[in-house]
Parts: structure tokens; C-alpha cells; sequence
């Protein structure tokens, strides 16, 4: 069988966007392989991503809309055809605007899909619609705004650069699973001579990449770089010229904060020892060129985007953001490299709608105020699973006068509850343009197969639902293909001299940061101290979970063989994850008599869920960990992880405190093993 390979590029929320080789025959994706040419991930794939032609030609894949027969949540529908598909949803969709006005809808969308215009293909015609606005907050506001508040809009460093580093800290980042490119210029710092340090909560899988591996109690981050800051400063290890021409608030900030944060009440605070944090200090002053690769689990607490501003300050007491490869990797920042405005269209609002926190779609569906929610449109996203406070979103999505359209590959938890389902695409079967977060990569995308059953793209359901909805504007009838060509036609100066015809071809060409001030910041320095802030200087804030009383905290942290709730369609990497485990310390364990491979069920005011135990020492005292988002089919009880993690938000940027749970565990109800 003749067969041919053609370019795409890996669409799901990783910072690598790996380029991908498809060996296409008959029609369909036969094998899945990296580009060796890819500048960033040169030829190497996630476990995920060796067989995506799996998931891609899965026979789970859906192939026609369909209609609800049986109760919501059932997973009993009816196919129809497209046109009546969206001849209901329009209809109900007119009768809503008549009686409750655009408000009472509210489109649900984030990552499924990363590429530029797949991804925001919703926003024109909710915008048009006067729907309700979602603030997409699930992710890294937090970090965000933590690391913005020090170093404004300074470009990250490439992570290239890494490899010139002679101490690497992996903070708060299971690299090895989440982002596994970005420890090829560690492996080779490291080949080099560096040192490789991890500061996570467990032992992660990374922690195999590590000469040592530091475990903080969760949401302590903040106080480890404030004691380490503290040595610094005590010690005189600090690059005082650096301090004195480029940075803002030294002086405040060892006069006002640093002598609240010896070794001994950052040791208090962290559960590492006193000499450890003084030995962390003392190595971090003395490399020549230290660097930190930041994750995103430790913003996702009560004081994330706190504890993310004192570690970003860190780097500034040595003079590491001027060394190279040192400072902090914390993503590439590409944003400014095209303006999606062309796709979103916030022209389209005619006065600004409501705007409503992802991360409360639970309060969102059951009580908020104004205007109900009368309609939920979900696409690329599977928020039955992914969202915090699982049964809150699942009461919400019970409400029998809730109107739910969900845009899926794949019959989803949040699918099972809709009235109407749509089958989409997957990548390789739409065109898009697409740019990394975790390099400098930009790379365009084609179609490489034709679409799966009667599957269609977000831009092709947007295009139909605005025709279905009367909505004249020309901007609808374009084909995604022209919208990528809208973004590409835009000027902007991250794009200048970068080889077009590369681009035209599929291949990933690298941007580059137009040149501006050392540091994007009001002030042009590191600003430790910001007068913009509530808390013009770092300090140290709470967690949410402190004071709710229970034993144990809950990491709810990513898995190496699936990404969020994606990939559980694949038998083989559901294989490798063995299960919905519960991590545990075995003497934790051994005390509440828990035994290994047992049923046991991880509670708290929000929910129980259950589990199959598995002991480990990779996981300290006090604390547990359940790996990865497993659909509902696929667990032990009537619920998976995010029944136990809840609504509260970050201190700053309105983020998701996945990782700020307190729990307790009991053996399962015999009754149901
Ligand atoms: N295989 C795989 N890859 C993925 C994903 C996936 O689910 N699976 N998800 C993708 C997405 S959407 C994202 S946003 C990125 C996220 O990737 P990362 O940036 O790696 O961030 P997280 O996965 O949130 O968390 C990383 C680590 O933070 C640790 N952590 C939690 N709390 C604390 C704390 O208080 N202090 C410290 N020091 N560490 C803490 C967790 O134990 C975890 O090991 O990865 C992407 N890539
Ligand atoms: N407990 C816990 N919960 C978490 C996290 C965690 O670490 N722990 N991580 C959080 C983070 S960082 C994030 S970013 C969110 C991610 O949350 P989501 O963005 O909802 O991510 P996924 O679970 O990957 O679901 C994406 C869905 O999009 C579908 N899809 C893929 N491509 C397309 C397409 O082109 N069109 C349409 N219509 N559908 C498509 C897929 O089939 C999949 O079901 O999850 C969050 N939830
Ligand atoms: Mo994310």
C-alpha cells in the first residue's frame, strides 16, 4: 500500500508543540513520528504521542451528531443529521435570546486544541451572540501574574540556553511527564557538570533527572525562597552591581522581609531541614550561572501567585537573568507573535455581557446571579472531568432546563450530559496555525487526513451556527484555512526575516524577540519591589487548605500517559497508568491499616471519591497523590479526582487551586468492593 508523509503538529496543551511526521495511506493516519527537523523537540515523541493514529482513527471516535434519548448523564442519544443538529440548537438558541437575552448562554472552551484559530474559533460568534463571557482561568493565571509582577513582560529566556546553566532547579515541574523536551538542554548542562536539583512535593518521575530532590510541604515555595533569599543576603552572596543598576526594592526588601525568614522558621515552615536551605543558598550564590525551570503546580494555591513573585525574585540577588542560561524559565511567552484579534473579534460585542470564572462553572450552573444559565455550548474541553468541584458541575449539568450542545471527539463525561452532541475533528483532519509556549516555535498546519465520519472543525460548527442564526457578516463564511492566512498576513516584528516558505511548507520556524529593554517592567528593572501591588513586597500568605482540619493533604498532578482527561481513550495508555491509584506513604498506610491494592475512599466536605491504594516512598508523610484526570468509566467509585478539589481561586489572576486540597481516607464501603 502506497503511502506518504505529511507535516502536522502535536495540538494538545504542552508547552512543546512537537512537530509531527504523519504516514498517511488509504486515507488515514498509519503512523505518527517527530520531526527530526523540529528545531525544539528534533524527532523525539511523548509516550502519548507515538501512536496518535490510535486516537486519531480510534474506533470510539464519534461520527455523527446526536440527540439525547434517555436521562442526562445516561449516555443514551439518538443521530441525526447535521442540519437538524443545528436547526435544534438555533432554534432553542432564538427562543433563549427572546425570553432571558445572550447572557443565559455561556460557551465552555479551553485547551483540547491548541492551535490559533481551532481554539478561539468560538469567540466571534459568541461575541455576536452576546453571550456570556468565560474567563479562561483553569491553567497558570496565577503564575502569571506572579512572575509579571517582578518582571512585567520581559520575554522568557530559549530554552536552549539551559544547556549553558551549571545549576538547574526544577521547581514545582514534572518535566519528565508534562513537558519532556525542555530536559534535553538539562541532560546536556548536566553532561556537562551542572548540578540538577528538584523542589517538588513527592517524588515525582523527574526526580530520576536529579542529583537532589527537595520535598516542601505544599504551598510553602514562597517561604524557601524568601529563606534562601535571607542566606543570600546574611552571607553576602549577592551580585550587588546587578542589584544596584538593574534591580528595584533590594534594599527594602532585606530591611523589611528577609529578616522574618532565617533558616530555622523557613525549615518550620517548608519540613526541610535548617542546613538543607542554607546549603540550597550557598550553591545558588556560588554558581555561575544558576537557572530555574518554573512549573505550574506550585500557582495553584491560595498564595500561588505569591509564593510564584518570591521565586522569581531569586535570581536577581546573584545577577542569574544576565548570566547565560541562568534566570528563569517559566515559558516563551510567543503571545505578541500574532494579534487574534482577526479570529476573536471582540468588535463583535456590541456592550460588554457578563464575564464568568471557569473555574466556578459549578456556581455558575446552580446559583449565580443574574441572569440563570440557560445553555452551556462546550468544545474542547471535558469540564465534567477537569474542573474543580465535580459535583457542583454535575448538578449543574443535571438541571433538566439546562440546554447543553457539546463539540467532542470522544462520548466525554460532560458529552453524556448533553442534548446534543457534535462529532469533531481531531488535528490531523483540520487545517490551523499553531505557536509553543515552552520554545520559539511557530508552525502551520494542513489537513493531513479527511475528516473522521461526519466529524467537523469548532471554525466549520461556529460557521454553520452563524448562518443558522442569521448572522450576515462575510468574517463567517471564511474558511479556517483563510483565517490562519488573516494571522500570518499581519505584520509584527516577532516575525521579521523568519523563513516564510519554511512556514508555507509545514515546517516549524523559530521567532525571535524583538529587540526592547533588558526588562519589560514600568521601572525597566526587576522590580522586587512594585507599588502596583496589594503587597508592594514578596511575603508570605496563606493556602486556602490551612485550617480546614483535615490529615492529609491531595496533590492532583499530572499523569506521564495521559494529559488532563485526554488520552483515556487509548486502552494501551490506560494499560501504563494501571488504574485510578492513590499514592501513599506505606507508614501512613500501614497506620490507618490500609492495605496495598485496596479500595479506599479519599474525603472531604466537597466529596468522596475512591481510589485503588498503592503505597509508595516516592510520596512523604501526611501527604497523597492521585495521578492524572480518568474519565468517570474508568474509576473505582462514582467519582474521579476533582470531586475533592474546589472553587476557591488564587490570590491573584482568578486561577484554579488544584493542588490547595486538604482530605481525609478511610477503607471503602465493603458494599461496594
Ligand atoms: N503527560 C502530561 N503532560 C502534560 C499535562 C498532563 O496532564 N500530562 N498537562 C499539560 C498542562 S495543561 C499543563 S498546564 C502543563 C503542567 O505542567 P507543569 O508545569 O509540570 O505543572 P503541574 O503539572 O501542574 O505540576 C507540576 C508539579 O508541581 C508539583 N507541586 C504541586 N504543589 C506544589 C508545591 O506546593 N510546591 C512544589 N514545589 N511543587 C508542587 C506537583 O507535585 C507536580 O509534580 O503540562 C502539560 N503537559
Ligand atoms: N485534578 C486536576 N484537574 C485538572 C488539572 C490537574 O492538574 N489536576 N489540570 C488542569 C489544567 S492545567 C488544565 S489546562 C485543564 C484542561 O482541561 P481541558 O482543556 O478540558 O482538557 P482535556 O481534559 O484534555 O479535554 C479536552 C477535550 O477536547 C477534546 N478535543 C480535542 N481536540 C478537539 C477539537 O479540535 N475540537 C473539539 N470540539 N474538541 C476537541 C478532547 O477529545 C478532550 O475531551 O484541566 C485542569 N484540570
Ligand atoms: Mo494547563
Amino acid at each position: 500500500m502506497a503511502s506518504e508523509i505529511r507535516r502536522s503538529v502535536c495540538p494538545f496543551d504542552c508547552p512543546d508543540t512537537c512537530g509531527l511526521l504523519v504516514e498517511v495511506a488509504d486515507g488515514k493516519a498509519v503512523a505518527v513520528k517527530g520531526d527530526p527537523a523540529h528545531p525544539h523537540s528534533q524527532g523525539t515523541l511523548c509516550p502519548k504521542m507515538t501512536r496518535y493514529q490510535d486516537t486519531v482513527h480510534s474506533s470510539r471516535r464519534l461520527t455523527t451528531p446526536l440527540v439525547r434519548t434517555g436521562p442526562k448523564g445516561s449516555g443514551s442519544f439518538a443521530p441525526v443529521t447535521w442540519e437538524e443538529a443545528i436547526r435544534r440548537i438555533a432554534d432553542r438558541w432564538k427562543d433563549i435570546l427572546a425570553t432571558h437575552g445572550g447572557e443565559a448562554i455561556l460557551p465552555y472552551s479551553y485547551a483540547g486544541t491548541m492551535g490559533l484559530v481551532q481554539r478561539n474559533a468560538g469567540h466571534a460568534f459568541f461575541h455576536r451572540l452576546g453571550a456570556s463571557r468565560l474567563d479562561r482561568t483553569i491553567c497558570s493565571p496565577a503564575k502569571s501574574a506572579g512572575m509579571e509582577a517582578v518582571l512585567g513582560a520581559t520575554p522568557g529566556p530559549r530554552p536552549e540556553a539551559l544547556r549553558d546553566s551549571d545549576l538547574v532547579i526544577l521547581w514545582g515541574i514534572n518535566a519528565l511527564a508534562t513537558s519532556v523536551h525542555s530536559l534535553r538542554p538539562v541532560r546536556e548542562a548536566r553532561s556537562r557538570g551542572a548540578r540538577v536539583w528538584l523542589v517538588d512535593t513527592y517524588r515525582t518521575p523527574t526526580a530520576s533527572v536529579a542529583d537532589e530532590t527537595f520535598l516542601v510541604r505544599p504551598g510553602s515555595d514562597g517561604a524557601l525562597a524568601l529563606g534562601i533569599m535571607h542566606v543570600l543576603e546574611r552571607e553576602g552572596l549577592l551580585d550587588t552591581a546587578f542589584l544596584a543598576d538593574h534591580v528595584q526594592g533590594f534594599p527594602e526588601l532585606a530591611a523589611q522581609v528577609l529578616p522574618d525568614f532565617p533558616p530555622e522558621r523557613a525549615a518550620a515552615l517548608t519540613g526541610l531541614p535548617p542546613a538543607a536551605i542554607e546549603a540550597m543558598a550557598r550553591a545558588f550564590g556560588a554558581a555561575r550561572s544558576p537557572a530555574i525551570l518554573l512549573g505550574n503546580g506550585l500557582s495553584r494555591y491560595g498564595n500561588g501567585a505569591m509564593n510564584i513573585r518570591a521565586i522569581s525574585c531569586l535570581p536577581a540577588l546573584v545577577g542569574a537573568f544576565l548570566k547565560p542560561g541562568g534566570g528563569l524559565h517559566g515559558g516563551s511567552g510567543t503571545g505578541a507573535a500574532f494579534d487574534l484579534t482577526a479570529v476573536t473579534r471582540p468588535d463583535f460585542l456590541a456592550r460588554p455581557t457578563r464575564i464568568v470564572n471557569m473555574n466556578r462553572l459549578g456556581e455558575a450552573l446552580t446559583t449565580l446571579d443574574g441572569p440563570p444559565v440557560q445553555s452551556l455550548y462546550v468544545y474542547h474541553s471535558n469540564p465534567a472531568a477537569v474542573t474543580p468541584d465535580q459535583n457542583a458541575v454535575l448538578r449543574g449539568l443535571a438541571r433538566e432546563d439546562l440546554f447543553t450542545v457539546v463539540h467532542e471527539r470522544f462520548l466525554t463525561d460532560t458529552a453524556r450530559y448533553a442534548d446534543v452532541v457534535l462529532p469533531s475533528t481531531s488535528s490531523l483532519e483540520h487545517a490551523d496555525l499553531y505557536r509553543a509556549y515552552g520554545s520559539y516555535c511557530i508552525q502551520r498546519a494542513r489537513p493531513a487526513v479527511p475528516p473522521v465520519g461526519g466529524s467537523r472543525c469548532n471554525w466549520d460548527v461556529f460557521r454553520l451556527l452563524a448562518e443558522a442564526m442569521g448572522f450576515s457578516d462575510a468574517f463567517f463564511r471564511q474558511e479556517a484555512d483563510d483565517l490562519v492566512e488573516t494571522l500570518l498576513a499581519q505584520p509584527s516584528p516577532w516575525r521579521e526575516g523568519i523563513d516564510t516558505e519554511a512556514l508555507a511548507e509545514g515546517r516549524a520556524v523559530e521567532v525571535v524577540a524583538p529587540p526592547g529593554p533588558r526588562f519589560a517592567t514600568p521601572s525597566g528593572r526587576v522590580e522586587i519591589l512594585n507599588p502596583r501591588e496589594v503587597h508592594p513586597l514578596p511575603c508570605l500568605l496563606p493556602t486556602h487548605g490551612e485550617g480546614d482540619g483535615r490529615s492529609f493533604a491531595l496533590m492532583t498532578a499530572p499523569s506521564l500517559f495521559g494529559l488532563n482527561s485526554s488520552f483515556c481513550e487509548r486502552d494501551d495508555l490506560r494499560t501504563k497508568r494501571n488504574g485510578m491509584r492513590l499514592l501513599m506513604n506505606p507508614g501512613d498506610a500501614q497506620a490507618r491499616a490500609l492495605p496495598a491494592g485496596s479500595r479506599v475512599t479519599v474525603f472531604n466536605d466537597l466529596g468522596d471519591v475512591d481510589f485503588i491504594l498503592e503505597p509508595t516512598d516516592q510520596v512523604p508523610p501526611g501527604l497523597l497523590v492521585a495521578e492524572g484526570v480518568w474519565w468517570m468509566e474508568c474509576a473505582p467509585g462514582a467519582r474521579t479526582v476533582n470531586a475533592l478539589t474546589s472553587q476557591r481561586l488564587t490570590d491573584q489572576g482568578g486561577g484554579s487551586t488544584f493542588y490547595d486540597n486538604r482530605v481525609d481516607i478511610r477503607a471503602a464501603d465493603p458494599v461496594h468492593q
